[in-house]
């Protein structure tokens, strides 16, 4: 065990001075395993070791499985668990590092959604930071070849750390143990504290956004119902069972076979009997001057009822720019897709950056996103005037067989910085919309309140 400390220090796998970790916190300690793939003889080393390490323990395993991806791909099978296993089967986890076993315990969750059964992880080096703990306290064993400690003690017996800088690292260690974790990775959780819906009122421009948010403050909603029922009948009707749970009702006002032109005004006035705001799902991607034409004419006359639109940013700034002609003299607001939740859209990367460009040009007009993983691109909530509405939410992580991804409120709104849960089919589709409704309105409630604290 000795020689393995040594060779990961001597391949700086194990480095000491002042890191700032991703939480934003400084640790006299760095450990990055992944640089041993590039040394084949030392892979091997540990992975006999970690096999040796496990088969002498009393567990028994069927399958192995690593960290999942974190995200699932959007391409391809767009599962989360690769490979072939049935239920029932044991499962072994294995990972490099264990810090407070959240990551393990990020990864034993689907496996045993799965109906596999997950007892033990075995792992490199176990930092001593209440991973330990926190797994035993959730049903998994852990095995580790190295404790952090043990591995300091090492280095300081070769003459490789300073008995002084050791004395750091075991302080730190001590000062950020963690145990009982949340069932979540630390990475993936929003390191910065989330601003009040009612605090964020005063940092928009635009009159509808601020609407919303106060809308959001005094229903303790956070839920938009996507209502893509069959008729306007139906719709109406909804609205009405549901217009106490939520803040925006959401239509897609083109799949209504029975539109009349009394539609808008009848919508409005269940609307405004509920206090919710009415979002048309229309995704404008044409020319400025064409959507001006859309947004104000033909049947459905967008421009008269809805008090949100949202576009898509294909066609560059000038959609926003005739869209912004019409709407915002009418006091109406704009939401641009930053991102999709569909499996192999192409909203990622600079299409994203782009959008929010064009907001900040336009934020007199422009109330926010669609987004799904605001977190992953702005460092947490967004905590500023605009708004992000994510769609793809329902009470289970999944999808559907066109290419829908669902992830769940808590995940949408505490891990991934969104203010809006978008939700179709978990309500309209339920038993009872309304109670289905109420209950999204909790779960999106009670994960923003906990990213307040
Ligand atoms: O990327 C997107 C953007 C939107 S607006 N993905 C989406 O699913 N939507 C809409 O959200 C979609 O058109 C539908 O109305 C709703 C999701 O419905 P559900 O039944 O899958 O919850």
């Amino acid at each position: 065990m000795e020689d393995l400390i040594l060779a990961l220090h001597s391949i700086e796998a194990v480095k000491f001075g002042t890191f700032t970790l991703k939480s934003g916190i400084s640790s006299p300690i760095y450990i990055d395993l992944r640089l041993i793939v590039s040394y084949p003889n030392l892979l091997s080393q540990i992975s006999s070791l970690l096999f040796s390490s496990i088969s002498s323990s009393s567990s028994s395993f069927d399958l192995v499985c690593g960290v999942r991806r974190k995200e699932i791909k959007s391409y391809g099978t767009g599962k989360s668990i690769e490979g072939s296993f049935s239920k029932g089967q044991v499962c072994l986890i294995v990972e490099d590092l264990v810090t407070s076993g959240a990551s393990v315990l990020e990864t034993a969750a689907p496996l045993r959604e799965a109906g596999l059964e997950v007892r033990d992880a075995v792992v490199v080096i176990d930092r001593e930071q209440g991973g330990r703990e926190n797994l035993a306290g959730k049903g998994i064993k852990l095995h580790s070849l190295v404790r952090l400690t043990e591995m300091v003690e090492v280095l300081v017996r070769n003459g490789r750390v300073t008995e002084e800088k050791a004395r750091e690292v075991r302080e730190f260690l001590e000062a950020n143990r963690s145990v009982g974790v949340p069932a979540v990775k630390p990475e993936a959780v929003v390191p910065r504290v989330r601003v009040s819906y009612r605090e964020r009122v005063g940092m928009v421009k635009n009159p509808t956004g601020r609407r919303l948010l106060e809308v959001m403050e005094a229903k303790q909603s956070n839920l938009c119902l996507a209502a893509d029922v069959g008729t306007a009948k139906e719709l109406l009707e909804i609205a009405d069972k549901v217009g106490p749970e939520i803040c925006l009702l959401k239509t897609h006002v083109d799949i209504l076979p029975d539109f009349t032109p009394d539609f808008g005004s009848r919508l409005r006035s269940i609307a405004d009997k509920h206090n919710f705001l009415i979002f048309e799902d229309r995704k404008f991607a044409d020319i400025g001057n064409t959507v001006t034409m859309q947004y104000e004419g033909g049947i459905f006359r967008i421009l008269e009822w809805a008090d949100i639109v949202n576009a898509h940013i294909i066609s560059g700034p000038g959609i926003v720019d005739g869209l912004k002609l019409k709407g915002l003299p009418r006091g109406r607001g704009l939401l641009l897709l930053a991102e999709m939740s569909s499996a192999g859209n192409l909203a990622t990367g600079d299409y994203t950056s782009i959008a929010v460009k064009i907001a900040e040009q336009h934020s007199d007009f422009v109330i926010g996103f669609i987004s799904v993983n605001p977190a992953s691109w702005q460092g947490g909530p967004g905590n500023t005037g605009f708004i992000h509405a994510t769609p793809g939410v329902q009470m289970v992580k999944g999808g559907d067989s066109l290419g829908q991804q669902y992830n769940t409120p808590y995940s949408v709104i505490h891990d991934r910085g969104s203010d809006i849960i978008i939700v179709g089919r978990g309500i309209i589709k339920a038993a009872d919309p309304a109670d289905a409704a109420k209950d999204y309105r909790v779960q999106g409630w009670e994960a923003y309140e906990a990213s307040r604290s």
